[in-house]
């Protein structure tokens, strides 16, 4: 990844500064390619990396990782073509059932996932859906709520992997299973809001199994140098397309064989 840097080191934490802003004090920022129009999906990376050391030199600590844009819905949605992974911390983990607080978000939307925990580490290149099946300890739903820092939702894909895949919050919950118990391509998902079906999809939305998402994740880690610890949580991407939310908006995600994750956003 590094042969495609066009950004300086200067700029990587400039970027990242600005980054971290828009997170940390939920304000809208222009897309960083209109300052930076050369950027690269390498350049993207730098500055998630940089954001992810800060975070940790801060004391958050990394609990996992998401792949991002691995559904066709998806992709449509943000107009872009390839996947992105990004990070995830303790502070971004809200329990379920839980009131979720919308005034340290600018544009948040909730997407259901289906989340895997690691019993094994893996390490790319070569990463393939077998590989995580053998080293997944189970799967869970879960609910990824995403916040694109970016005005207007304008973007590319170098903007969004800098911002961290609009990584926000995340809610796991339901009932956790073996992967062997379950075939993981067919499985349904509805999302309620406000006691209204709002979305659905089938799990094979993501990349024709969901294993293939982690797969082509850690296939990136070891582009940026990092494998996929044991014990890791890891989402493996929106079935369906994000639904936008507000104060007072309940959601339930409802998956067949893995029962259902709900919350409530407040001011
Ligand atoms: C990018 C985040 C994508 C997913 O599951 O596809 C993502 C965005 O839509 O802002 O988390
Ligand atoms: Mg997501």
């Amino acid at each position: 990844m590094s042969s495609n840097l066009t950004l300086s080191r200067e700029d990587i934490v400039r970027l990242c500064e600005r980054v971290e802003g828009a997170q940390t004090r939920a304000y809208a920022i222009p897309k960083l390619t209109d300052e930076y129009p050369d950027m690269t999906i390498a350049d993207g990376y730098a500055v998630q990396s940089e954001l992810r050391r800060r975070f940790i030199a801060k004391g958050h600590k990394l609990v996992g990782w998401k792949a991002g844009l691995t559904s066709k819905a998806k992709m449509q949605q943000m107009g872009v073509s390839v996947p992105s992974i990004g990070f995830l911390t303790d502070r971004m983990a809200r329990p379920e059932s839980s009131a979720i607080s919308t005034s340290d978000l600018v544009h948040p939307r909730v997407e259901c996932e289906v989340a895997f925990v690691m019993k094994e580490t893996l390490q790319g290149p070569g990463c393939t859906a077998a590989d995580v099946l053998a080293a997944t300890d189970y799967v869970l739903p879960a609910v990824e709520i995403i916040d694109s820092r970016f005005s207007g939702f304008k973007f590319d894909l170098a903007s969004v992997i800098a911002d961290n895949g609009s990584s926000a919050r995340f809610v796991g919950g339901g009932r956790a299973r073996y992967v062997e118990d379950l075939d993981l391509r067919t499985l349904g998902v509805v999302m309620e809001k406000n006691g209204e079906i709002v979305t659905l999809g089938a799990s094979a939305a993501v990349l024709g199994h969901p294993a293939e998402a982690i797969a082509m994740l850690v296939n990136i880690l070891a582009e940026l140098g990092e494998n996929l610890p044991a014990g890791s949580f890891v989402m493996s991407g929106g079935i369906t397309e994000a639904i936008p939310v507000k104060p007072g908006d309940s959601i339930v995600a409802r998956f067949q064989e893995l029962g259902s994750v709900s919350m409530r956003f407040v001011e």
